[in-house]
C-alpha cells in the first residue's frame, strides 16, 4: 500500500459546513430526517425501533463538525500528542454525556417533547458499551472525558470487541453468564475508517539478511496476516468544541487469508477459515486479575499494540517523512497496565525492520516515548507469557525482547557486578522448565515513567513488587492518584444534586471540582440540609423502583442504603460484608436489635466465569438474602439485596442513592478504587480500610467524617504466619454465633455443604485476605456509622462535607498531573478557518 496512493489532483477539503444550529427546531428537523428518510420509519412512539439511533445521528452531526476542526487544529500546530493504549474502555452509555457536553440537553428535550417523546426514555434505550471489566476500563473512559475537556490531544486506542462484558443473571441464586451482543442493533456513534486499515502479522519465522550497506537486518516472513480496521468514536469535551477520538480496532481476514493452505477445490473451506482471523476481536476476556495465559488474549494484545503503533507511525510519516529525529519529542504512548506492553518490542521492530533505524536509535525513541501505569499489586495478576507461545506466535518480537534483556542485564552487571541473584530477580525472563516473559518488567525497562494509581499503591510498588527497579531508576517511579469525571458521576447521574449545588455555589464545579469546597460553608445550614436530604431520598426512591423492577423486592427508602458494588473478588471482601449482614440478622432475631438502625444492604458485582470462589460468594449472598428478606421479624429493620448485572449504567443509578459506601478490601490489595470516589462525590460516607485511595479520601474529608476500621498494611504483613482465625472467632461471641448460623445449614436447608467453602476460607490460617482479623473492628465501625445515621443533622452534615471534599478526585486533576509530570502536552487551540 505504501506510496501507491498516487494523487491525481491535490486533495481539497469539502467546503466548510455552516455550523448546524443548536436549537430545538434544528434538532427536530435533523431527527426527522434520520428517522424518516435514512432509517425509513414513519410512526414515532416511545417503542419505535431506531428512535434512539435517529437522536444519536442528530447529535453526532453536531459533533462531526467539531471533530473535524479539532483534528485540523492538531494537525496545523503539529502538536505533541499522547496515544492511550488500553485493552479496555468501559464507556457505558454515550448519548446523555454527548448532549451534556455539547450543551444541547434542554434543546433536545424540547425537540422530542414536541412529538410527544421523553428524552429520558430515549436514554434508557441505549445499551452500555461494556468493553471493560471494571476499574481499569472505566478509568480509561473517565480519562478520555477529562482530556477532551482539558483540550489535551490524547487519542484512545482499543479493541472493538464484538462481545463486551457478559450479562449476569441470577438463577437459583447463582450467576449465569449471557453474551453481550451490544452491536446487534448497530452502534450509531462509530465511523468506520477503512482508509486507515493496518496489517498485523502472526506466526512465521524471523530471517536475517544483509542489506546493501552490509548491515545485518531482520525480516519476519511466512506470516499469517490479519487486517486491523479502525472504528472511531467521538469524545466531546465539556462545552469547549473539542472532540477527541477513541479508535477501536476490529480484526478482519485478508483476502488471501489461508487460501494457500487449501487445494483449489476447497474454496469454501478457505473462506470459512477466515473466522480464525476474525476471532481475535470477538470477545473481551472477563477474568480481571486471574487466569492468564490464553493464546487468543496474547493475540489481542499484540493486535492492539501493532495496529496502534503502525497507525501513529503512518501519521508521522505522512507529516514528516521517514525522519524520526523528532518522533520522541512529539509522541507518547501511555500503557494502561501491562496488557499492551508488547508495544515496547513492537515499536523497536517497526523502527528497525520497517524504517531501518539502528538498535540504539530505536531504543532511544522507545525509552523516551513509552510510559507504564500499574493497576494491581496482586502477584497473580502480573502478566507472564510462556516464551514458547511467543516463539510460535511472535518470533521476531521474541528476538527483540531477548536482545532488550541481554542489554538490560549488562546494565545491571555494570552497576552491581557479580550480583547474580539480582540479575535473576530482575531478568525479563523467568527461568524454569517453562520459561516465562515478565511483562511488567518489560514495561518498566522500556518506559521513562512508571506510575501507581494512589499514593499508598505507588509507595508499595516502590518498596515491594518493583523495589529492585526503583533502586535502579528511582526517577522513573511516580504516583498519579486516580479520579472520576464529575460530568458523568455527578452532573449527569445526579441532576437534582447537581442543580442544588449549582444553585448554591454556581456551576464552575463542572470543570473545576475544587469549587465544591465552598459547600462546607452550608454543612450546618438547616434549610440546605433539608434540601440535601430530599435529593437523597428522591434518588433512593428511584433506585428502589429499579430494584423492584428487576428483582421484585420492595426495599424501604427510610432505611440506610449500605452499598458495596464492584467486581466480586476475595480481596475486596464481600464476605466480610456478608458476615456483618448475618450478624445483624442474628441480633434482630435474638431480640437484641432494638438499637439496630434499619438498613438495606445492597451488594452487586460480577464474578469471573472461571473463579469458583467468587461465584460461591454470590450464591451465598443470595441464600442469606432469601432468608433475611422472607423473615417477617426483619421487616423494616434489615434487607439484603443482590443487585444483578452491575455495570456502568447501574452505578449511575446506585451511587446517587447510597448512604454508606463499603470500601473494605484487605489493606494493601486494592490499588486505588474509583467507586469509592463516585460515592463520596454523591454524598455517601465511607466505611473503609486504609487501602488504595481510601487513605486520601479520609485525609481529604477528615477522620471524623470517615468510618475507619481494620489492620494496616504493616499489621497485615506482620500477622502473616501467626494468624489464627479460629481463635479470633472463639474469643468473640458475636462472631461465634455468625459462624454457627453459617455452619448450621440455616441458609442452605436443601443445599447441604453450600456454605462450607466460605466458612473454611474464613477459618483458614493461610487466608490471604484475613477476613476474620477485621471482623470485630468492622462491626464496631458499623455501629458507629449507624449511630451517626440515626442523628439526621449530623449525618447530613457529614454527607455534605464528603461531597465538599471530593474535589481532588476528579480525573481533571488526574489528567493535569499526568500532563505536568509525564506527557507535557500543550492544550489544543482551535484554529479559525
Ligand atoms: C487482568 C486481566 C488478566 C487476564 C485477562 C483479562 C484481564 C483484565 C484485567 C486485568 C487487570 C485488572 C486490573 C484492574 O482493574 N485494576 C483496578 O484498576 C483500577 C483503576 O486504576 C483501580 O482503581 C483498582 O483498585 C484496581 O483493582
Amino acid at each position: 500500500m505504501k506510496g501507491e496512493n498516487k494523487k491525481l489532483r491535490p486533495a481539497t477539503a469539502l467546503p466548510a459546513n455552516q455550523d448546524l444550529p443548536m436549537t430545538a427546531d434544528a434538532i427536530l428537523r435533523d431527527f426527522s430526517h434520520y428517522f424518516g428518510r435514512m432509517l425509513g420509519r414513519r410512526t414515532v412512539s416511545a417503542e419505535a425501533p431506531f428512535l434512539y439511533q435517529a437522536v444519536v445521528y442528530a447529535a453526532r452531526d453536531r459533533l462531526m463538525e467539531r471533530w473535524g476542526k479539532t483534528r485540523d487544529s492538531i494537525e496545523a500546530k503539529k502538536n505533541r500528542h499522547v496515544s492511550y493504549l488500553s485493552l479496555e474502555f468501559l464507556m457505558g452509555r454515550l448519548l446523555r454525556n454527548a448532549l451534556l457536553n455539547l450543551g444541547i440537553e434542554e434543546e433536545t428535550t424540547e425537540a422530542l417533547n414536541r412529538i410527544g417523546l421523553d428524552l429520558e426514555d430515549v436514554y434508557e434505550r441505549e445499551k452500555d458499551t461494556g468493553l471493560g471489566n471494571g476499574g481499569l476500563g472505566r478509568l480509561a473512559a473517565c480519562f478520555l472525558d477529562s482530556c477532551a475537556t482539558l483540550a489535551l490531544p490524547v487519542m484512545g486506542y482499543g479493541i472493538r470487541y464484538q462481545y463486551g462484558m457478559f450479562h449476569q443473571r441470577i438463577e437459583n441464586g447463582q450467576q449465569v453468564e449471557y453474551p453481550d451482543s451490544w452491536l446487534r442493533e448497530g452502534f450509531p456513534w462509530e465511523i468506520e475508517r477503512i482508509e486507515y486499515t493496518q496489517t498485523v502479522r502472526f506466526g512465521g519465522r524471523s530471517n536475517t539478511y544483509t542489506d546493501i550497506d552490509g548491515t545485518t537486518r531482520y525480516q519476519w516472513v511466512d506470516t499469517h496476516d490479519v487486517l486491523a480496521i479502525p472504528f472511531d468514536i467521538p469524545i466531546p469535551g465539556y462545552k469547549n468544541d473539542i472532540v477527541n477520538t477513541l479508535r477501536l480496532w476490529s480484526a478482519s481476514a485478508t483476502d488471501g487469508f489461508d487460501l494457500e493452505e487449501f487445494n483449489a477445490g476447497s474454496y469454501a473451506d478457505a473462506v470459512a477459515s477466515k473466522n480464525a482471523a476474525e476471532n481475535i476481536t470477538m470477545v473481551l476476556y472477563p477474568n480481571a486479575e486471574t487466569e492468564n495465559g490464553q493464546e487468543l488474549r496474547l493475540r489481542q494484545q499484540y493486535f492492539l499494540a501493532s495496529a496502534s503503533l503502525q497507525d501513529t507511525i503512518r501519521y508521522w510519516v505522512s507529516q514528516h517523512g521517514a525522519d524520526f529525529s523528532e518522533f520522541a519529542a512529539m509522541n507518547c504512548f501511555q500503557l494502561n497496565d501491562t496488557h499492551p506492553a508488547v508495544a515496547v518490542a513492537e515499536l523497536m521492530r517497526l523502527l528497525m525492520d520497517e524504517y531501518g533505524l539502528t538498535w540504539d536509535a530505536a531504543w532511544d525513541i522507545t525509552r523516551s516515548t513509552m510510559a507504564y501505569t500499574n493497576h494491581t499489586l496482586l502477584p497473580e495478576a502480573l502478566e507472564l507469557w510462556p516464551v514458547s507461545m511467543f516463539r510460535r506466535l511472535l518470533p521476531r518480537i521474541l528476538d527483540i525482547i531477548y536482545e532488550i534483556n541481554t542489554r538490560f542485564i549488562a546494565e545491571i552487571s555494570l552497576r552491581w557486578p557479580g550480583d547474580n541473584s539480582r540479575i535473576q530477580r530482575m531478568s525479563l525472563v523467568q527461568e524454569g522448565s517453562d520459561p516465562m516473559l515478565r511483562m511488567a518488567y518489560l514495561a518498566i525497562v522500556g518506559s521513562y515513567s512508571v506510575n501507581g494509581v494512589a499514593a499508598l499503591h505507588s509507595k508499595l510498588l516502590r518498596e515491594g513488587l518493583f523495589s529492585d527497579f526503583a533502586e535502579f531508576w528511582p526517577e522513573k517511579f511516580n504516583n498519579k492518584t486516580n479520579g472520576v469525571t464529575q460530568r458523568r458521576w455527578l452532573a449527569a447521574c445526579n441532576r437534582e444534586l447537581a442543580k442544588l449545588i449549582s444553585d448554591k455555589i454556581g456551576d464552575d464545579w463542572t470543570t473545576d471540582l475544587s469549587q465544591l469546597e465552598r459547600l462546607s460553608d452550608f454543612a450546618d445550614d438547616a434549610r440546605f440540609q433539608k434540601q440535601w436530604r430530599k435529593v437523597k431520598l428522591n434518588n433512593k426512591t428511584r433506585l428502589a423502583a429499579n430494584i423492584e423492577a428487576i428483582t421484585g423486592l420492595q426495599v424501604s427508602t427510610d432505611t440506610m442504603f449500605d452499598v458495596q458494588v464492584k467486581r466480586i473478588h476475595e480481596y475486596k471482601r464481600q464476605l466480610l460484608n456478608l458476615l456483618h449482614a448475618v450478624h445483624l440478622y442474628d441480633r434482630i432475631r435474638r431480640g437484641d436489635g432494638s438499637d439496630v438502625e434499619p438498613r438495606t444492604i445492597i451488594i452487586g458485582g460480577k464474578a469471573a466465569p472461571g473463579y469458583s470462589m467468587a461465584k460461591n460468594i454470590i450464591k451465598c449472598i443470595n441464600n442469606v438474602a432469601r432468608v433475611i428478606n422472607s423473615d417477617p421479624v426483619m421487616a423494616g429493620k434489615l434487607q439484603l439485596v443482590f443487585y444483578p448485572d452491575y455495570n456502568v449504567s447501574a452505578m449511575e443509578l446506585i451511587c446517587p442513592a447510597a448512604d454508606l459506601s463499603e470500601q473494605i478490601s484487605t489493606a494493601g490489595k486494592e490499588a486505588s478504587g474509583t467507586g469509592n470516589m463516585k460515592f463520596m462525590m454523591n454524598g455517601a460516607l465511607t466505611i473503609g480500610t486504609l487501602d488504595g485511595a481510601n487513605v486520601e479520601i479520609r485525609e481529604a474529608v477528615g477522620a471524623e467524617n470517615f468510618f475507619l476500621f481494620g489492620l494496616t498494611v504493616e499489621q497485615i504483613e506482620e500477622m502473616r504466619g501467626r494468624y489464627e482465625p479460629q481463635a479470633i472467632i472463639d474469643a468473640d461471641d458475636d462472631f461465634k454465633r455468625v459462624m454457627n448460623l453459617l455452619d448450621s445449614g440455616h441458609f442452605n436447608r436443601f443445599e447441604p455443604g453450600l456454605m462450607d467453602s466460605i466458612t473454611q476460607a474464613i477459618r483458614e490460617p493461610a487466608d490471604l485476605w484475613m477476613t476474620a482479623a477485621d471482623f470485630r473492628e468492622f462491626v464496631d465501625a458499623q455501629v458507629a456509622a449507624a449511630a451517626a445515621y440515626a442523628d439526621t443533622m449530623r449525618w447530613t452534615r457529614m454527607s455534605i462535607l464528603n461531597t465538599a471534599a471530593s474535589g481532588q478526585f476528579s480525573t481533571d486533576r488526574t489528567m493535569r498531573d499526568y500532563n505536568d509530570d509525564i506527557w507535557h502536552l500543550e492544550p489544543v487551540v482551535l484554529t479559525k478557518e
